[in-house]
């Protein structure tokens, strides 16, 4: 479904991370992938990950340096000369920020979350989109907490809430170059980011109780989705938010 296309993927930083459920999806349809890692303590993991796949890139990227997301994009264009989609999937707040209330957000939590777990979508879609010669797809990932208080999720559901704006903004401003964007929101999954959230357990307990499916999606679930999404087969759809949650967003009581 995915051959002769390239993607990008941000945010593998070991095999549980949803990105690299999604990178495993792609690339088993015959997707090149190139991969960036936040930092040093990553770079192992990333480039074993991405050593079992042909003709893979791995560079480093903190979205936090413009130079550093320059210079990904640039060794991008370098070894595939192109871009067809990409998968954004990085979050980050100070983990004093996702426990207790969230009137109590700081000035410097609040900027940090809402830099790296939103603005970093339009500054790697301003990056990727002249890349996207033939068109192109980008994904993201968002949370149900953006849209409904979930306790200890705070500042990063106003951070996703903003993230699924920005999808929207993007959507209509990069639609004429035949790229689209839209967000999965994926029900909890117990990666290294979800541990950062407190209470992760009884929460992952609850939806599976209350979810229609009466389960917890897979990260494998969520990568089939992002699958669809950067395909062809999807080509009519662009600036949605899509639930991979089991359902559990439809319940009322
Ligand atoms: O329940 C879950 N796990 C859900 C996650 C439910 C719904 C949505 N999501 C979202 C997260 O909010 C995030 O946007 O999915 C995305 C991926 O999260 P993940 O797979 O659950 O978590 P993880 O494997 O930890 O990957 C997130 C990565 C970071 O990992 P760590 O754990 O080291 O913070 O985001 C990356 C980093 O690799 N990241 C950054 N990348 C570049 N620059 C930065 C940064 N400044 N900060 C974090």
């Amino acid at each position: 479904m995915l051959e002769n296309k390239i993607g990008m993927i941000f945010g593998v930083a070991n095999k549980r991370s949803i990105a690299w459920a999604c990178a495993s999806a792609c690339a088993g349809s015959g997707a090149k992938l190139a991969f960036t890692y936040q930092g040093e303590r990553l770079q192992e993991n990333v480039e074993k990950l991405a050593g079992d796949l042909e003709d893979s890139l791995v560079v480093p990227c903190d979205v936090t340096d413009q130079a550093a997301v320059d210079a990904a994009f640039a060794a991008v264009a370098e070894k595939y000369g192109r871009l067809d989609f990409v998968i954004h999937s990085i979050a980050f707040a100070p983990r004093e920020a996702l426990e207790g209330e969230f009137v109590t957000t700081t000035r410097d939590a609040f900027r940090t979350a809402l830099e790296i777990s939103a603005f970093s979508l339009t500054q790697i879609a301003l990056a990727a989109s002249p890349l996207m010669k033939d068109g192109g797809s980008i994904v993201t990932m968002s949370y149900y907490g953006a849209e409904k208080v979930v306790s200890n999720y705070n500042v990063m559901g106003v951070a996703k809430a903003a993230l699924e704006s920005s999808t929207r903004y993007l959507a209509a401003d990069l639609g004429k170059q035949n790229i689209r964007v839209n967000a999965i929101s994926a029900g909890p999954i117990n990666t290294l980011s979800a541990r950062g959230v407190k209470n992760m357990g009884t929460l992952l307990g609850y939806v599976a109780e209350k979810s229609p499916l009466k389960r917890n999606v897979s990260a494998a679930e969520v990568g089939n989705t992002a699958l669809f999404l950067v395909s062809d087969l999807s080509s009519g759809i662009t600036g949605e938010t899509i639930y991979v949650d089991c359902g559990y967003n439809i319940m009322g009581i």
